[in-house]
């Protein structure tokens, strides 16, 4: 049996760590623990819930806006203020394009490299490039000449000793296998992303001001006047920059990373069948199409137990718990129960190993991330959970389209679909959703805007004289790691209790009071180990739930400066 650390993982947002028994070239056990703690929800109590949402979006500036979104939505239904169709689409407009940028960048700058060999790429033939790149689509950048300079630019990196973010990786290990021209049209789509999703982010800063985090959030709205005839507000000019965005980020997703993930999905086949973990499923639905007190959800909320595919439940909050059994915080009811968020308590008391660190104590609190549990059960959130949900639902049915698309032209069965290549296809899948229904919002508003509807904020809510003295609420997002809450509790005007509890929160806790693993580690039970000291695959499992540890625990030790560091022993 070799135990295996690493600590931190990189390519992610914030501090983790993964300890694992490797044994017969397997993991037998892992556990997942997260290595800092931020306190957000801590800093919100006793202020104005009108400013909660701009804390709160500081919980991360990966997903951006995602926490202002939860958190608007949680104030909004306790103090019932609803937001006007306006604001309803240009908050799904917000969410839609942060979905969508993530899911790239995720794809190209933070997985990618888990299965393209930067190395490799540098002795593929670019005339060979240019074929393949040619097809499997019809990007117009797939020229030999196009290729050629791609792999000099590498090269003169590598040649001056200058890898950068390309360093610290396990180029040349046995498990890559791509051969070097598909290497060289994913490094190549690597750079193109990196300008892409910048240039794609500016629906943030048209509508938001800024990213990350945007500055157009109101509590009952939006801030942002909305008229055809006004310089400084949305208007026509303002619709039209936004078709042209949108245009563009289809065009991305349709012409590169779909066909780059159906390119590079074959060499790999065997990982449809490994990393499955927890099997059940939850998605908050989000994407309201219309302004009901219960708005049909682009995106359906379910919850899916044990793969089975043939029954969606109803996701109810109130059976939704987290322990701190094996987490760094004290409950006051003691450490065996499970706390409704309403009821949540955020008490930190650090209990880990002191510095050098060699081992979590796994038989006692190991992480900051609560372990949250629905109906007693750990469950997996983000896109596969999502696209799981909907294609079981039947709705969108563009999800069911083109899941069974990919799967076809994968020669792979559903089941597939349950696994470490199925969250990466799923993500995919998911960007191409949600880029097509973007127009539908641009439509919408330009609509509204036509019928000179310009109605952008509940007003009638705003003064806290007219909010109950003592009030409850809880707003939900699909965020693009999964199913995001917060739940906030107002007395005499002023936040008395905020809870968040987070999709990374979800996929990366620990164990609970039953012993019961979290995603994380139950995903990597099974995953090959073919060097314990490179362990490359665990990592492949580990980045395929794009982890947010900034988010999971909404002051980093400073003694520990390494870029990374794998430990066997
Ligand atoms: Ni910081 Fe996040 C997302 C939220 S976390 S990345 O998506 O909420 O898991
Ligand atoms: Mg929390």
């Amino acid at each position: 049996m070799t135990h295996v650390v690493v600590d931190p993982v990189t390519r992610i947002e914030g501090h983790l760590r993964i300890e694992a028994e490797v044994d017969g070239g397997a993991v037998k056990e892992a556990w997942s623990s997260c290595t800092m703690f931020r306190g957000i929800e801590l800093i919100l109590e006793g202020r104005d819930p009108r400013d909660a949402w701009a804390f709160a979006q500081r919980i991360c500036g990966v997903c951006t806006t995602v926490h202002a979104i939860a958190s608007i939505r949680a104030v909004e239904h306790a103090i019932g203020a609803v937001p006007p169709p306006n604001a309803r689409i240009l908050r799904n407009l917000i969410i839609a394009a942060q979905n969508v940028q993530d899911h790239v960048v995720h794809f190209y700058h933070l997985q990618a490299l888990d299965w393209v060999d930067i190395v490799s790429a540098l002795s593929a033939d670019p005339a060979k490039t240019s074929s393949l790149a040619q097809s499997i689509s019809d990007w117009p950048l797939s020229s030999a000449r196009y290729f050629a300079g791609v792999r000099d630019r590498v090269k003169a990196f590598v040649e001056r000793g200058q890898l950068g973010i390309f360093a610290n990786a396990y180029w040349g290990h046995s498990a890559y296998r791509l051969p070097p021209e598909a290497n060289l049209m994913a490094v190549a789509h690597y750079l193109e992303a990196l300008d892409w999703q910048r240039r794609f982010i500016k629906i943030h800063a048209i509508l938001g001001g800024k990213n990350p985090h945007l500055q157009s959030f109101l509590v009952g709205g939006m801030a942002t006047p909305v008229d055809p005839d006004a310089q400084a507000s949305l208007n026509m000019g303002t619709i039209a920059a936004l078709r042209k965005l949108v245009a563009e980020g289809l065009d991305f997703v349709t012409r590169v990373y779909i066909p780059d993930v159906l390119a590079i999905a074959p060499f790999y086949k065997d990982w449809f069948a490994i990393g499955a973990g927890v099997t059940n499923f939850m998605s908050y639905g989000d994407f309201p199409l219309d302004d009901n007190p219960q708005p049909e959800l682009y995106i359906p909320a379910g919850i899916i137990r044990n793969q089975d595919l043939a029954h969606i439940e109803p996701v109810d909050q109130a059976k939704i718990v987290e322990f701190v059994t094996h987490s760094w915080y004290d409950y006051s009811v003691g450490d065996g129960e499970g706390l409704n968020p309403y009821k949540g308590e955020t008490h930190p008391n650090y209990t880990g190993p002191k510095p050098p660190y060699d081992r979590l104590h796994t038989d006692q609190k190991y992480s900051w991330l609560k372990s949250p549990r629905y109906d007693g059960v750990p469950m997996q959130v983000g896109p596969l959970a999502r696209m799981l949900v909907a294609y079981a639902s039947g709705r969108p049915a563009r999800v069911k389209e083109l899941v069974d698309k990919a799967l076809t032209q994968l020669g792979a069965p559903a089941t597939a679909l349950f696994s470490t290549l199925g969250r990466i296809a799923a993500r995919a899948i998911e960007s191409q959703v949600l880029v097509e229904s973007m127009g539908m919002y641009v439509e919408a508003l330009a609509e509204n805007m036509a019928r000179r509807d310009y109605r952008i904020q509940d007003t009638s809510r705003w003064d806290p004289g007219s909010w109950p003295k003592d009030c409850f609420g809880a707003g939900f997002h699909e965020a693009p790691r999964g199913s995001l809450g917060h739940w906030v509790h107002i007395k005499d005007g002023r936040i008395a209790k905020y809870q968040c509890v987070v999709p990374s929160t979800w996929n990366a806790g620990p164990r609970d009071a039953k012993g019961q693993s979290g995603p994380y580690e139950a995903a990597l039970v099974g995953t090959p180990v073919a060097k314990p000291e490179q362990p490359l695959e665990i990592l492949r499992t580990v980045h395929s739930f794009d982890p947010c540890m900034a988010c999971g625990v909404h002051v980093v030790d400073a003694t520990r400066r390494e870029l990374a560091r794998v430990r066997v022993s």
